[in-house]
């Protein structure tokens, strides 16, 4: 009987040390910089000590990761506080705790913008759920970092990338829909146009004015993209595993589709207006 050889780590093996060695290992100063994980939740306490664990096992020493939650009533907020104080340290965890659940580019706004006031120097933009591959996060880093762009986009749809094969038909259709309609509207070349795994570097997000973006839900990183590619920033993506949640429930909402929806007309609107000379309205960029 052959016996698995121990130095292969299985792509299905998802404990937090498979994952660790399965990332790329990235020359100084690249391992050391300084990364932030900016990462939203709402009701994700099932899920958030595994990606905790994951991320903090990566060959990237000075990763932090800020969380963000919006009052879970599940306690995720006291979950992830406590994990700060007495596992990890406030140097590496941080918690922002905001009232109430105000939507996902709500939580972003507010927590990239705390990043970066706090000095990261790269930040990741990430789900809680395990849908996004933390053992990726050293790779798109790499490629940012090597091609000199200036966001790196975790890829379902570029060559490569892969949908979790368990993800529901009709969220399977959904998301391809929303992609082909948004890069078919807004002359978008991107192949995963509504992905929500992403690193930029500090720079970019001044430049595409971060805290200026009013869009929630899947909008709100269509709106990114919408931004950068307006400013002529160079966007570069990368294949990922893209799996189904691990716990918890997803918080798609009707409202976040109809928002998706919409968003690509009025992005058009206000660029043609800064187009045509006349000023956005106040606080807004395009
Ligand atoms: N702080 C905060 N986080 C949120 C809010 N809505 C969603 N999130 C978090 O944002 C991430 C993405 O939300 P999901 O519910 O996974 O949405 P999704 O990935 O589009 O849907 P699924 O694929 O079904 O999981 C998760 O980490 C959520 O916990 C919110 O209103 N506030
Ligand atoms: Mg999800």
């Amino acid at each position: 009987m052959t016996q698995p050889d121990p130095r292969v780590i299985s792509e299905d093996d998802t404990s937090a040390g498979a994952r660790a060695a399965r990332a790329v290992r990235l020359p100084e100063p690249w391992a050391s910089a300084a990364v932030t994980v900016v990462m939203p939740t709402y009701n994700e306490a099932d899920n958030l000590p595994v990606i905790l664990d994951a991320l903090f096992a990566l060959p990237l020493p000075a990763l932090r990761v800020l969380v963000v939650d919006d009052n879970s009533p599940d306690g995720t907020g006291d979950l992830a506080e406590r994990l700060a104080r007495d596992t990890y340290g406030p140097d590496r965890l941080s918690v922002l705790r905001r009232p109430g659940k105000q939507g996902l580019g709500r939580a972003y706004v507010h927590g990239l913008g705390h990043a970066l006031e706090e000095g990261a120097a790269y930040v990741v933009q990430m789900d809680a759920d395990l849908s996004h591959p933390p053992e990726a996060v050293p790779q798109m880093l790499g490629t940012l970092l090597s091609t000199e762009a200036d966001v790196v986009i975790g890829s379902r749809y570029a060559t490569g990338g892969k949908l979790a094969e368990n993800w529901a038909p009709h969220r399977k259709a959904l998301s391809a829909w929303a992609n082909f309609y948004v890069r078919l509207l807004l002359h978008l070349r991107i192949r995963d146009v509504t992905a929500g795994f992403k690193i930029w570097r500090r720079e970019t997000l001044r430049l595409i004015d971060v805290a200026g973006i009013t869009s929630n839900g899947y909008a709100f990183q269509v709106e990114m993209n919408y931004r950068t590619v307006r400013r002529g920033l160079k966007i570069v993506e990368v294949p990922i595993r893209f799996e189904e949640r691990r716990g918890g429930h997803s918080k798609m909402s009707l409202g976040v589709q109809i928002e998706s929806a919409l968003m690509p007309f009025r992005l058009r609107r206000r660029a043609s207006r800064l187009d045509a000379g006349r000023p956005p309205a106040p606080g807004r960029t395009p």
